[in-house]
């Protein structure tokens, strides 16, 4: 076998190779001068955050159906695909005519440069890694070029000749290069984050003793509290934003009196409040897993609001943006309606986990997180819905979103085998911030039958409830459904999760004996 004369089809595969390999190693070196200056601003993230924000709706919560969370890795990771396909063509194109096939990778990576100065809150240095991309892949390949080029001169050299143990070193050492880059990236990320073990204040209004759950003696209901390490996470990001606390700000302006900025010192310094609040996701389908329970210690909105003194005549939103200009918009009305509305800087006893928006979140109970609980919060705006939209209104979701009266099945497990005789069906059921009354398992169609309920935390919590079942042998089918303390069912007709949030009864399959 000869170096020298590959056959064509072998010759097209290596030098595709070889354009894969150059923009690897580029996009490698562009993440790590990203990670040591705005991690954002990387050619990956940047393209991959800007398929997401573009991805239409529709797709979206397919994907997250289909998926789960791992939906934007999905994403993210068909556009590596494409992204490497057009390498492989540029590799291709380049062994005919180099100075096309390197402008197609400076083309490329341009393209990443352009939406990183384009996302929201980004400056003009965000170019940088991008630029560093270009020039480490165009020269990549330039090199791997001259390190192959096997001109008529060299056809005796054969396999074990110079410039093929040359191909041999050049791209091992590309590739451990790359490697080492996107560890060293990897390194210098967690570094530039940091702890998030910051000293919490004391609340002032500390929530009464937490009860003790069902979950100790029947297994399978979800605990009453949900630790942050199980709690669930939805959002934008493809990374978690590292937001240094010492230099960390929450501005207040729009219709207010003042515009005002305060430092997490200066917000921990206020009064705080300890409060039992369940959080839920509107892409949370019926009985799915968006779901989550915790102990949030922070500052009433409504005081953080009086500071800057509002103007409720003018406005009737409060358009929150997070450290990377990302919004969420949350009804004013609704915020100050007396419900336990907070700037949360604690969950269970911590800091905010960096993944549940470290140092400041909203967080208000009975309304969806996409139009309250903006995590990684830098600044509220007073405004109206007329004049400024958030991220999920320009996607057409609802802008008022209170969350829907609903329960789940947590045991037993859909299409699981239980034994004949006494199985416990339990699980938990929610009516944010109106309280649950009762709740109902309906076995195999017939009448509806009154579940225990759990210990009552707040009207903002979930309940816990459960039944006992004398289980007989077969295939049998269990509902449950919810009633609120106002009286309303949980209704059994069905709704998506778009554009309000989903509705319906769930009901699952198990088989005895
Ligand atoms: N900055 C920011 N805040 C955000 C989001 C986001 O994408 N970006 N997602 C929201 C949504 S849709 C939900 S359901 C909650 C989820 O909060 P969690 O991830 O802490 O559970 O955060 C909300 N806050
Ligand atoms: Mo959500």
């Amino acid at each position: 076998m000869q170096t020298t004369a590959p056959n064509p089809r072998r010759r097209t595969l290596l030098h595709a190779a070889y354009g894969v390999l150059a923009t690897v190693v580029g996009l490698a070196a562009g993440h790590l001068v990203a990670a040591l200056t705005v991690p954002a601003a990387s050619p990956v993230l940047a393209v991959g955050s800007t398929v997401i924000d573009l991805t239409p709706t529709p797709l979206k919560e397919w994907a997250i159906r289909q998926f789960g969370s791992a939906d934007k890795v999905i994403l993210v990771g068909s556009v590596i695909v494409v992204v490497l396909l057009l390498a492989a063509i540029a590799g291709v194109v380049a062994d005919r005519r180099e100075t096309v096939g390197l402008l197609i990778l400076v083309g490329l990576a341009g393209v990443a440069g352009v939406l990183a100065v384009l996302r929201p809150g980004s400056g003009p240095l965000d170019i940088v890694p991008a630029l560093v991309t270009a020039v480490v892949a165009a020269t990549s390949l330039w090199w791997l070029h001259r390190v192959s080029d096997q001109g008529p001169d060299r056809s005796s050299s054969g396999v074990d000749g110079p410039s093929r143990r040359g191909v041999v070193l050049a791209t091992g050492g590309l590739a451990a290069a790359a490697v080492a880059m996107g560890a060293l990236g990897r390194w210098v990320t967690s570094y530039r984050l940091g702890g998030t073990d910051i000293a919490l204040p004391v609340a002032t209004d500390p929530a009464p003793s937490f009860p003790q759950g069902l979950e100790g003696k029947y297994s399978g209901i979800s605990p009453l509290r949900t630790p942050n390490a199980d709690f669930y996470r939805v959002d934008t990001r493809l990374t978690v934003p590292a937001v240094d606390v010492d230099s960390w700000t929450l501005t207040i302006d729009g219709d207010v009196e003042q515009e005002i900025t305060l430092t997490f010192d200066e917000l921990a310094a206020m009064n705080t409040v300890e409060r039992d609040i369940t959080l839920t996701c509107v892409s949370n389908e019926v009985g799915g897993p968006y779901i989550g329970s915790a102990r949030w210690l922070g500052v009433p909105l409504k005081d953080v609001l009086a500071k800057a003194g509002i103007d409720a005549t003018k406005a009737d939103q409060i358009l929150s943006t997070d450290v990377d200009g990302m919004t969420i918009s949350t009804p004013l009305d609704v915020a100050l309606d007396g419900r336990d509305a907070i700037i949360a800087i604690g969950m269970n006893g911590e800091a905010l986990p960096r993944e549940h928006g470290f140092p400041a979140r909203m967080v208000v109970p009975g309304l969806y997180g996409f139009v309250s609980a903006c995590k990684w919060i830098t600044k509220m705006t007073l405004t109206t819905y007329d004049a400024e939209q958030a991220y999920w209104t320009e996607r057409d979701w609802a802008i008022d979103a209170p969350i829907k009266l609903s329960s789940r099945i947590d045991t037993p497990k859909p299409l699981s085998t239980s034994k004949t005789g006494t199985v416990i069906v339990g699980g938990i059921a929610w009516a944010q911030h109106v309280g649950i009354d009762k709740v109902e398992v309906r076995i195999d169609g017939e009448a509806w039958q009154p579940a225990t309920l759990g210990p009552q935390v707040t009207d903002d919590y979930w309940r816990q409830w459960y039944l006992e079942w004398d289980a007989k042998p077969g295939q049998h089918f269990i509902a449950c459904r919810a009633t609120n303390k106002d009286g309303d069912v949980q209704t059994d007709v069905r709704a998506r999760p778009f554009p309000e949030g989903s509705s319906g009864l769930q009901e699952i399959s198990v088989s005895v004996g």
